[in-house]
């Protein structure tokens, strides 16, 4: 496998950081995940939208314009000979002292690590996730926006331990308000009488997956409504939906011991999943594209 690191296209066992990076020592830092399918890149600019506004956020500037980023992501996946590819470009603060001060880290690493990745929940897009609340609540936005995709996941990953205590496939996250914000690494949607309810993304990743199911939906006349919602409309929904670039579009069929309608995939998500194999099959940047 290779991966760019700094300017330079290494075998993953030479691609080092230094142990005084403080995206390693503090989680200071950004990333992405991005796919590619039939070498085409999903969403590409939409992905480096949110990682530079990621890092404008946490005041991170990053060393390179999206273009110049683009072509070593294409370049990674070329040299990797990756046609479908799941890719993690990493902007992290560089290296410091051992001390906060990012001002100590003059220069920004830059990472790209492409590998390939298929159906992240395997035979579960047939039979439906279980996913289980979790008593970690999400970071509120008036501490760590969860619109910055940071290197910093604790959060996301106290969520995902309980999960698996609880024996369930995803957590699904509440906001300290007591709203349903999402999951520990997608976003989340109840299906009631036809309609899709997803909680607006003050206190959620604005997922790039979120995006396309919306538009996806709309073009299939389904309304979709984007309010708070809570453990009545989860327990009560004819269908449940998560959605991420690992995860893609997934069904939830069974929460906290609950069955979701009618405990298998229903109408609206199994559209929902079609068409969204359909749009990722034909758009992209292409990874030959100069
Ligand atoms: N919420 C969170 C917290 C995420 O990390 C999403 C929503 C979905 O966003 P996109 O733009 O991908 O539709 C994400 C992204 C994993 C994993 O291993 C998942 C993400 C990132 C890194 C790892 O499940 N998800």
């Amino acid at each position: 496998m290779i991966i760019y690191i700094d300017g330079k296209y290494l075998p993953d066992d030479q691609a080092k950081i230094s142990v005084f990076d403080h995206g390693f020592l503090y989680g200071d830092g950004v990333f992405e995940g991005i796919r590619a399918y039939n070498g085409k890149i999903f969403r590409l600019k939409e992905h480096l939208d949110r990682l530079y506004d990621s890092a404008k956020t946490i005041d991170l500037q990053p060393p390179f314009s999206k273009e110049e980023l683009t072509e070593v992501i294409c370049e990674v996946l070329r040299k990797n000979k990756l046609t479908n590819a799941y890719i993690r470009p990493i902007i992290s603060r560089g290296v410091g002292d051992l001390g906060l001060d990012p001002r100590k880290c003059p220069k920004p690493s830059v990472i790209v690590i492409a590998t390939s990745w298929g159906a992240m929940y395997g035979d579960l897009y047939d039979k439906g996730l279980r996913a289980v609340t979790v008593s970690v609540r999400r970071n509120p936005a008036e501490a760590l926006p969860p619109n910055v995709k940071s290197l910093n996941y604790l959060n996301n990953i106290l969520a995902k331990i309980e999960a698996n205590y609880k024996g369930g496939d995803e957590a699904i996250f509440f906001d300290t308000n007591g709203y349903i914000s999402e999951g520990s690494g997608d976003n989340l949607y109840v299906v009631k009488n036809g309609e899709i309810i997803t909680p607006p993304t003050l206190n959620n990743l604005r997922g790039i997956t979120r995006m396309v199911l919306l538009e996806l939906a709309k073009s299939l006349g389904i309304t979709v409504k984007e309010q708070n919602i809570g453990y009545f409309d989860i327990y009560t929904a004819d269908e449940m939906i998560c959605t991420g670039t690992a995860a893609e579009v997934a069904p939830i069929t069974w929460v906290d011991g609950r069955t979701i309608g009618t405990g298998k995939p229903g109408p609206v998500t199994r559209q929902l999943m079609a068409a969204f194999k359909t749009v990722t099959e034909t758009e992209g940047h292409s990874i030959n594209k100069k």
